[in-house]
């Protein structure tokens, strides 16, 4: 017995051996001759979990003795990436698995691309929540992420003809060996019916809720290691399931088919991810989805407080809940109804402890992306969470009318109930009232965020509103992703504590200097792009000059991130180059990476538009030696992971105003790439951090778009007073991309004409202007090669883990619980 636990635990390349032998053999039923890749991936991924399950017990003990404080993170999404390339990295053994797998006669690497990543979310928020449980357990924060299991992620993205095709994703198809299934953690989830007053045994009366509809929520656990640390932390995602009662009630009366169809509904709540990154109109499965995973997680905390600390009177020193924008809003009305209703809480003191509990990041100014809920809808699915709504609305609105003596102008704004048209709770204002701490999530996206989209609230209660800026995980977006450049580093520096405490990296500030180093730099990028040449070749059939430019735009596809400005200045190139306007040209690989959401046809255009426009250039003889176009398909975590490390220039280009912070932008300029931006979200901080003379700046500012949009925005005359512009639309719109037809990218020409609600045609010049000065900029390698440098050195603040320590220290009140190896 001693000897098996050495096996499954033992860090030595022996131990690693034998439990993967052990693995193959009695979980995949497979011994070494016969083994399909496959196979082969699921044994090291056994062989991985059995290391970090040591640990994930270990730390549930110590939590749960010592009572610790705990953080729940509320998330739709978590956009996690390959598990075990990480896994591996945060235990510290990538050493020695890679030498256990050479003497075991393994490729490494093919095993490493087995693996399908999750892809349970859209982009950024689902990505940042990702990077908050590596950063929570490296900073041995005890926490939940809780969210939902979907069968189905985001879509994989195709490319047909030019076109986007969503196929649809199959991560679960060949099992998943990182999570373990709770069949008894399951709670029952309420939908629809109407609610009754009753008097109970104290004579009291109260509300009962009478749902016609119950499904059941069950957990399935990924266990998520610290890097060099032994905390771990539970990522909890539930299921939907037909609840049993419910079945038994149909098979009662005969209703076998009935039964079965019930069990097909309830399943389909957790089935797919919503592939949108802004909320299009009432989507009821969405809001079913969202109390769904709301239900479960705040069931679950109850339960959990129960069971060890006692009475909830102290449920909110227990716990935090921090909601990922307003998916997880209907939180507070939840809480309320479940300590009211199933736990007999009076209204004052179950509010007191809900508004101790929440606090909400919002990730959005667009106007067009809050969420909103129809009441009719809202009173269908969920009758009793509306009159919840309307009680601490009404609580609310004396308290403002208090403030504001009759001004009921104010009133109307701040009530959660938008009154304009059809009747609509407002969830940002539900999350704002219900919390106790709001946070932007960048410097400039805070002050807006007091400034124009929660004004009213800030004068209410200046105290509660707080910047938190983004940050990345340099496990995964440098050690994982780049090994080159982590190795120079780490040599550099003379060890390698960077990777816990980001910040170190600022040593290399000193030998940025040093040839020897550029050199070296130099050599680690130059590899990372042969080695996406080489993928994107096989992907796309585009061969890439290694030598080029990599200038990498890769981002969710939106008007507002303005990809279609990046393709003017391609055609402003193209032109230039036919035209003999260029002596000497600085040669340029453009790649383009991003999904659009499906429904979103301005988006799936562009990048039509993208492909058309690399098609005639890669096939043109007298440019394609000095500019090529490709779009890498389905750019997700794992093919982020190959484009990060190799590109020398990375897009921000977004109308100043518009992304509320980004995070792309830390993951290139992490890999040394310099960045062409515009001041927007957290580039405003990037260029502060690795200074002006380091960053490609141009175009609006905030308040400059805010001061044009006031004296009345005319595109048109942009188009027809600047020449080269006119000409690349016109080039555009002469259906030489498009096989002569003059009619296909109209909607979007005409559109940026017209009215160009993104002001690409504003930003054009200055644009094209601080382009020519990149080119003229990258002529001078040392000097390229030492900014690049410098930006690695200065990006310590946009580690993650100070993202979560200020999280830790400023909003949560929680202190680290470290746990021993
Ligand atoms: C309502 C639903 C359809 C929906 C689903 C996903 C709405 C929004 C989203 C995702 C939003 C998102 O990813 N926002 C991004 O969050 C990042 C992390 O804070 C920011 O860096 C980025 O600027 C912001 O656009």
């Amino acid at each position: 017995a001693a000897e098996r636990e050495h096996t499954r635990t033992g860090m030595s390349k022996a131990a690693l051996k034998q439990d993967f032998l052990d693995n193959l053999f009695y979980i995949q039923g497979r011994f070494r001759e016969v083994a399909a890749p496959h196979d082969l991936y699921m044994a090291a991924a056994y062989t991985t979990r059995d290391r970090l399950l040591q640990r994930w017990v270990k730390s549930a003990q110590a939590f749960k003795t010592l009572h610790a404080r705990t953080l729940c993170y509320l998330s739709a999404e978590f956009l996690l990436g390959p598990h075990l390339a990480n896994n591996l990295v945060n235990l510290g053994i990538t050493g020695t698995a890679q030498e256990a797998g050479r003497e075991l006669d393994l490729d490494f690497d093919a095993i490493l691309e087995e693996e399908e990543e999750p892809g349970l979310g859209n982009g950024g928020l689902g990505r940042l929540a990702a990077c908050f449980m590596d950063s929570l357990s490296t900073c041995q924060i005890p926490a939940i992420g809780y969210g939902i299991r979907y069968e189905f992620g985001i879509f994989d993205q195709a490319i047909e003809d030019g076109w986007q095709v969503e196929k649809s994703d199959t991560w679960l198809r060949n099992g998943n060996p990182w999570e373990i299934p709770r069949p008894k953690i399951r709670f029952p989830v309420l939908y629809g019916g109407h609610t009754e007053q009753y008097r109970d045994q104290n004579g009291q009366t109260r509300m009962r809720w009478v749902p016609s509809w119950e499904i059941d929520g069950v957990a399935y656990d990924t266990p998520i290691l610290g890097y060099g640390v032994g905390n771990v932390n539970l990522l909890r995602l539930w299921k939907a399931e037909a609840s049993e009662s419910f079945d038994f009630q149909a098979f009662n009366v005969g209703d076998y088919y009935g039964a079965v169809h019930a069990k097909i509904e309830a399943e389909t709540i957790s089935k797919v991810l919503y592939p949108n990154d802004e909320p299009e109109a009432g989507k009821e499965l969405r809001l079913k989805q969202q109390h769904f995973f709301v239900s479960c997680s705040l069931q679950d905390m109850i339960r959990l407080h129960l069971n060890t600390v006692g009475p909830l009177d102290t449920f909110a020193d227990k716990f935090v809940a921090q909601l990922n924008d307003t998916h997880p809003a209907l939180s507070v009305a939840e809480l309320m109804r479940l300590l009211m209703d199933d736990h007999a809480m009076t209204w004052d003191d179950a509010w007191e402890t809900t508004r101790r509990t929440f606090c909400y990041t919002n990730h959005t100014l667009l106007p067009e992306a809050l969420e909103t809920w129809s009441v009719a809808l809202f009173e269908r699915l969920l009758p009793r969470h509306l009159e919840i709504v309307y009680e601490i609305n009404r609580h609310f609105l004396d308290e403002v009318r208090m403030r504001f003596l009759g001004d009921e102008d104010h009133v109307r704004r701040l009530s959660l109930i938008a009154e304009d048209g059809e009747r609509r709770v407002r969830m940002a204002h539900l999350a704002v009232i219900g919390s106790k701490a709001v946070n932007g999530v960048a410097a400039l996206h805070s002050e807006l965020v007091k400034s124009t989209l929660f004004k009213d609230f800030y004068d209410l209660w200046p105290e509660k509103f707080h910047n938190v800026t983004n940050g990345v995980t340099p496990r995964r977006f440098i050690v994982v992703s780049n090994p080159r450049l982590a190795r120079l580093i780490s040599d550099c520096c003379g060890q390698d504590d960077w990777i816990r405490d980001l910040d170190k990296v600022r040593e290399l500030e000193s030998h940025a200097e040093s040839t020897d180093l550029q050199a070296q730099w130099k050599a680690a990028k130059l590899a990372a792009k042969r080695d996406l040449a080489a993928w994107l070749k096989q992907a796309t059939g585009v061969a890439l000059d290694p030598e080029a430019m990599f200038d990498v735009q890769a981002k969710r596809i939106h008007e507002y991130k303005r990809q279609h400005l990046n393709a003017l200045h391609i055609v402003r190139c193209y032109q230039r180059l036919k035209q003999g306007l260029v002596r000497d040209p600085v040669p340029r690989a453009f790649i383009f990476g991003g999904k659009a959401a499906p429904g979103y046809f301005l988006a799936k255009l562009i990048i039509k538009l993208i492909n058309a426009i690399a098609d005639v250039i890669n096939n043109d003889p007298e440019v394609n030696g000095f500019m090529r176009v490709v779009f890498m398909p389905d750019f997700n975590v794992k093919t982020g992971q190959r484009l990060y490390p190799a590109a020398d220039l990375s897009e921000q280009i977004s109308l100043a105003g518009k992304e509320a912070s980004g995070t792309g932008n830390m993951k290139f300029s992490m890999n040394g790439a310099l960045t062409i931006g515009t001041l927007d979200g957290a580039n405003v901080e990037i260029r502060d951090a690795v200074g002006e003379e380091n960053f490609f700046l141009f175009g609006m500012t905030a308040e400059d778009v805010h001061e044009k949009q006031m004296g009345g925005y005319r595109p048109w005359d942009y188009y027809h007073g600047d020449h080269e512009l006119k000409a690349d639309i016109d080039l555009i719109n002469s259906g030489l991309f498009s096989h002569g037809d003059t009619k296909l990218f109209r909607p979007l020409t005409d559109n940026l004409i017209n009215h160009d609600p993104f002001m690409v045609l504003a930003d054009y010049r200055a644009y094209i202007e601080c382009q020519h000065r990149v080119s003229e900029a990258y002529r001078d390698q040392q000097h390229w090669v030492r900014m690049s440098i410098l930006n690695v050195a200065r990006m310590g603040y946009f580690s993650s883990d100070r993202a979560i320590r200020e999280y830790a220290r400023n909003i949560w009140d929680i202190e680290p619980t470290p746990i021993d190896l």
